[in-house]
């Protein structure tokens, strides 16, 4: 850890690396006092390099070097090499040459969860981005791709199973009752993608047999306790493997594909090639332990790591500014897989409350990056929802400009064009162009510039040349760094509803017929400002803008309440209907706040979802995202210097009125949703539980003893983990103090040996105003559950403390923030990576009111001023205080 700042890398600076790795030949002896690795490298100059005698630099953390030779012959520390805390270097190497290094580590010391550590007393690595230097020295960085041989020995008795990238090709018992075994991987990877896992683990198995009739040994490996929960998980790669194959012509290539649950990770998996470590929260789940959510997630982040196997390590990235190269398009994809296996219109709804709540607030916040950023300090820091979700937005927009075919055919040129190569988005989009013959220079600007572009509409309608026009001008703000903005390419989808809510042909000339007009079109921005005309309309339209989500920007134009309840009846687009209801809500709440809560609720929105609840003709699937109300996280992110009491006061206030306006309702949208049978998560059953309690959270907001009776005895009786978790959220957000503390008692009584269902635990108290106050969170801190060691449990406390309880976090005096001062403070020794992620809702200090803001100012200083601060934090905290 420095004290001094740290390094800029910058994508400007970018050299090819002067040697080369053909091959990579580990050998590691664990024992449980730490672990000696053989490292053996077959390397030569790089005939693309300038450099002809550029010295040999391997880089290195961590590491107590035992030994270096070269072709065979052992060199000398201060004469032949040298050491400088991050690199070996060695000054004179032949063209072509044989290196050995011999590194001894500590994975039982290892807290930082980067390199080779120990989970549950299991050996695991994570080595992406740069965590390979904490195992051997090597030049890690991506460009270099080699092919692995890794030997493993261990004590057979603690560690039966050895697992590493590849084919298993050897094994053996050795002395003392140790025992190895030998993987070779065939395919040249980066150093990031290798993996490691030793411990007593068992396994479930399966087949899947390839579109070419290869079959591939599917092997999921936990820990004893947890044999039972990997079904889902098995079944989500089974339908990944076949969805790659029929969507992206995309085969497996390896005989097996692994994938192991650890405990303690600093993410949520990775796609180490043939051997995917996942955090055990994104792969385990049993009915009984896991929510709905739950179930959705691993599904998506099982594909998404499956997917990463052509995008991300066939083609892998350059440079790690081209982290969006693998992350954005396998976000899209692993988007694009749960689409087709649930209901479109729910996951992108879902996706775009993410994307518009944390992502829009990241791009306004001061670390606000584009999606290919132009430098950083640490890299870790950079694995962002700018990275990953607008990443995707941007692969999304071009799959609508070019339109599924042409899309398909860009993607498997890029596959072909650079299948074993480490390249960039310009190479990515190269391709999209190439295949498609469209220009996407200007495209590009979606890569390179930072902020969320804000489109103004105005519109006017001409009765007497029955033409409806429509002025979209767009900006896009002042980021840190960059300043005046050039118009980027913009995929605008909308369509016109007439008075009954028809769909009306959208002709953009009036030579155009009628009958054969689209009633939805793609429109293209490029430029500030453009105008379109609609020919032929005898009234004047509602417009339904930016169908879909089509582009990741704000939206600016003035529906009336009327207008936006008639999209929500009305609009075909389901996407849309939604965002009219959300429209509305947002409008209610926010004029409720300004006026400081005088004033009624307007009926309308009580009318509005009352239509909603009684509405058994919608996909139920879209009616129960239509009643959960726009977030806190997303009202503040709307405002100007949000006032957090007033908003969290003021949505209870019409949640409440909302409840009690519509009781007998919810009562009955309650009943109607009950029992459905065995326990299955399709869109219909998911759909049924979330209307369920929705209901349920709504009638204990107003204190209804029905409803208190029906969560208590959906607590005691359910056969589920969403029904149970329903029920509990409900009763601790309530008003029921002692039924609050029972339910929360007996709780953890059920479940206290599972540490999913706890970190679930943690989070229920963490995020209710109720019983998540800071008193409370420092007792969760000190309960004999909670570990500062996992991350998982570190996350379900103080990050849900800090980004989902936001009243409590804001309270006016300051405590708050510097609680999460005074915590991240402590990680950063521990877990730099966690700490700095944890740091992110201080660092948008300059949103709030200046009361507020001074505070948080003061935290993030106090974190600024503490001794030895890491790279990670150092980057994050003095890039907000600076910006
Ligand atoms: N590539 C993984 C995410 C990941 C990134 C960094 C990690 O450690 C710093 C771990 C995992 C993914 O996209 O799933
Ligand atoms: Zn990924």
């Amino acid at each position: 850890m420095r004290t001094n700042q740290p390094t800029t890398i910058r994508l400007s600076e970018y050299k090819v690396p002067a040697y080369l790795v053909d091959t990579v030949d580990l050998r590691f002896e664990l024992f449980e006092s730490g672990a000696r690795v053989h490292s053996t490298l077959t390397v030569h100059r790089n005939p693309e390099s300038t450099e002809e005698f550029a010295p040999l630099e391997l880089d290195g953390d961590s590491l107590k070097l035992e030994r270096v030779e070269l072709d065979g012959q052992e060199l000398a520390a201060g004469s032949d090499y040298n050491e400088t805390g991050v690199q070996l270097v060695i000054a004179k190497v032949p063209a072509r040459f044989e290196l050995t290094v011999v590194t001894w580590i500590e994975p039982q010391n290892n807290t930082r969860l980067e390199g080779l550590y120990k989970s549950s007393g299991m050996f695991c690595t994570q080595c992406e981005a740069e965590g390979f230097r904490c195992i051997t020295y090597f030049p890690d960085r991506p460009d270099v791709m080699a092919r692995y041989r890794t030997r493993i020995e261990a004590d057979k008795a603690s560690c039966p199973v050895l697992l590493s990238n590849g084919n298993d090709v050897d094994r053996g018992d050795l002395e003392d009752g140790r025992h190895f075994v030998t993987w070779e991987d065939p395919f040249p990877k980066p150093s990031y993608l290798f993996a490691l896992v030793a411990g007593d683990l068992v396994e479930k198995q399966d087949t899947f047999t390839t579109c070419s009739g290869r079959d591939i040994d599917l092997r999921i490996f936990v820990e004893p306790r947890n044999a039972a929960k990997c079904q889902h998980a098995m079944d989500s790669l089974k339908r990944s493997m076949r969805w790659d194959e029929e969507v992206y012509g995309r085969e497996y290539d390896l005989d097996i594909f692994m994938i192991v649950a650890v405990d303690d990770f600093n993410m949520g998996a990775m796609e180490n090639k043939g051997l995917n470590i996942f955090n055990s929260s994104c792969v385990l789940a049993s009915q009984e332990t896991a929510t709905d959510l739950a179930f959705q997630r691993i599904e998506s982040i099982v594909a998404h790591e499956y997917f990463h196997n052509w995008s991300g390590n066939r083609v892998t990235c350059r440079d790690w500014f081209q982290l969006s190269l693998k992350e954005g398009f396998t976000v899209f994809r692993d988007s694009t897989f749960s689409a087709d296996m649930g209901s479109p219109t729910v996951k992108r709804i879902e996706d775009v409350t993410l994307l518009r709540t944390a992502q829009f607030a990241e791009d306004a916040g001061p670390m606000a990056h584009p999606v290919r950023p132009a430098s950083y300090m640490e890299i870790s820091n950079f694995y962002t929802l700018t990275i990953y979700e607008k990443g995707a937005e941007v692969v999304r927009m071009i799959h609508t400009l070019l339109g599924p075919d042409l899309f398909r055919k860009g993607s498997d040129l890029y596959f072909e064009r650079h299948d074993g190569e480490a390249v960039t988005t310009d190479d990515f989009v190269k391709a999209m162009e190439d295949a498609s013959g469209r220009d996407l220079a200007q495209f590009r600007l979606w890569y390179d510039q930072a902020g969320t572009p804000v489109l103004t509409v105005a519109d006017d309608y001409d009765s007497e040349r029955g033409v409806y026009s429509l002025k979209i001008q767009q900006a896009i703000p002042d980021t840190s760094g960059q300043t005046n903005k050039k118009p980027q390419h913009i995929p605008f989808a909308l369509g016109l509803l007439g008075a009954e809510g028809e769909a009306l042909p959208l002709r953009l000339g009036s030579t155009e017929d009628a009958a054969s007009a689209p009633t939805e079109r793609v429109l293209e921005l490029t430029d500030a400002s453009h105008t379109f005309e609609f020919h032929g309309l005898s009234q004047k339209p509602v417009p339904s803008l930016l169908r879909h989500f089509s582009a990741p920007v704000r939206l600016v134009y003035p529906w009336s309440r009327e207008q936006l309840v008639f999209l929500m009846s009305h609009d075909p687009d389901g996407f849309n209907r939604w965002d009219a209801g959300q429209r509305l809500a947002v409008d209610v709440i926010q004029s409720l706040v300004a006026s400081s809560g005088a004033g009624d609720v307007d009926p309308r929105l009580v009318d509005a979802y009352r239509a909603l609840l009684a509405d058994r003709a919608l996909d139920q699937a879209l009616v129960a995202k239509m009643l959960h109300l726009p977030s806190e996280a997303y009202l503040i992110e709307l405002a100007d210097s949000p006032d957090v009491a007033a908003i969290h006061r003021t949505r209870e206030q019409v949640l409440s009125h909302l409840a009690t306006s519509l009781r007998d309702e919810l009562v009955a949208c309650y009943n109607r949703n009950l029992g459905g049978g065995e326990y299955e998560v399709t869109p219909e059953s998911v759909a049924r539980r979330s209307l369920k309690n929705t209901a349920l959270a709504w009638l204990l907001m107003i204190n209804d003893d029905t409803g208190r009776d029906l969560a208590l005895q959906q607590l005691s009786e359910a056969d589920n983990m969403t029904d149970r978790m329903g029920a509990l959220r409900a009763l601790v957000n309530s008003d029921y103090a002692a039924e609050r503390s029972q339910a929360l008692a007996d709780f953890y009584e059920q479940f206290q040996s599972d540490p999913q269902v706890v970190e679930q635990w943690f989070s229920v108290q963490a995020s209710s105003d109720r019983a998540g106050q800071l008193p409370q969170i420092q007792a969760l801190l000190k309960h004999p559950a909670f570990d500062w060691k996992n991350p998982n449990k570190i996350r379900s406390v103080i990050g849900v403390f800090a980004g989902q309880n936001l009243a409590a976090f804001h309270n006016p005096d300051g405590s708050g923030y510097s609680f999460l001062a005074e915590q991240v403070c402590r990680l950063d020794d521990s877990n730099p990576q966690i700490a700095a992620r944890l740091v992110a809702p201080l660092t948008r200090w300059k949103k709030f009111a200046p009361a507020y803001s001074a505070l948080m100012r003061t935290a993030l200083e106090q974190i600024r001023d503490k001794a030895e601060l890491s790279a990670d934090l150092y980057e994050v905290v003095h890039k907000s205080l600076e910006a």
